[in-house]
């Protein structure tokens, strides 16, 4: 499969203005100067690719600050590359816009985008960068560190950035947790999520993802982010289920720096609904 990825990154690599300045994605991740910020996912399988750059647009515009792109497991990679190109090009012409409007903030365009992936064929040389995820409570070698051998050398060769990132799944799991095998985190166990914590902090992780699954009827439990969040030198992560304002907060105030929401960009009807919708997560995070 990554046969594909190669074949796919002849394409000139689309380029985020923000690779051009000084900061790189990693540090943009972890600046939050005190404040929970939002992660738009878009999963490549759910709509084409100049849909999935129009609800990127209005993503950012309601105020999201990242965006990542993945999801399904099985995507194949130019469907991937495809909407990373598509996300990346109508940012740059927006970034291009706002540079010739003396109202317009150029730099709220210089939004990372960010590979999600289910594995190492739904990769792309048109993203900013990876969360370069260890499934950490995974049975199989494969999530563990599998995916990842067979996608590192394609990472080294296109420049994508990596974020080294602790991936726990927490109950209910979904379709995550079965797939990626995952021996799953209950909302009680406070302890064991703070000694995942620890393990990501000492293996050099700078992200932990706290995920309860896509679409899951309940969030991370806000005790197990709380108590991951003791562990220092780590921006914590959190999505799974979380599609009202209320939810958001709740996993903001119980110390998120960042909030993913997916399906919640998936169902809306049209793009107005969706701005509604983001602007109404976002509001509630700080
Ligand atoms: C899934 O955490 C993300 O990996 C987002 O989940 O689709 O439930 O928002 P939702």
């Amino acid at each position: 499969m990554l046969r594909n990825a190669y074949a796919v990154a002849a394409k000139p690599r689309s380029g985020n203005p923000m690779r051009r300045n000084e900061q790189t994605t990693l540090e943009y991740t972890a600046n939050s100067n005190g404040q929970t910020r939002h992660v738009t996912l878009i999963d490549p399988a759910k709509q084409d690719p100049n849909t999935a750059a129009n609800r990127a647009m209005v993503a950012i515009e309601a105020g999201s600050s990242m965006i990542f792109v993945g999801g399904s497991t099985d995507t194949p990679d130019e469907i991937v590359h495809a909407t990373c190109v598509a996300i990346q090009e109508a940012f740059e012409l927006r970034t291009f816009a706002a540079s010739q409007d003396p109202e317009a903030d150029e730099t709220m365009w210089h939004i990372p985008v960010v590979l999600f992936p289910g594995g190492a064929h739904a990769l792309s040389p048109a993203a900013d960068a990876i969360t370069f995820m260890m499934l950490m409570n995974s049975t199989e070698r494969r999530f563990l560190v599998g995916e990842q051998i067979r996608g590192a050398p394609y990472l080294k060769k296109f420049g994508v950035e990596a974020l080294p990132t602790g991936y726990v799944v927490c109950a209910p799991g979904g379709r995550v947790g079965e797939v990626g095998a995952a021996e799953l985190i209950q909302p009680e166990d406070h302890d064991l999520v703070h000694a995942y914590a620890l393990t990501a902090q000492m293996y050099g992780f700078k992200l932990l993802y706290l995920e309860a699954g896509s679409g899951a009827s309940t969030q991370v439990n806000p005790k197990l982010i709380e108590s991951a969040r003791t562990v220092e030198g780590l921006t914590l992560v959190v999505g799974g289920g979380i599609r009202t304002p209320e939810q958001a907060r709740r996993a903001a105030q119980a110390g998120a720096d960042w909030v993913v929401t997916g399906t919640l960009t998936e169902d809306a009807a049209d793009l107005e609904e969706l701005r509604t919708r983001i602007s109404g997560v976002v509001n509630a995070l700080n």
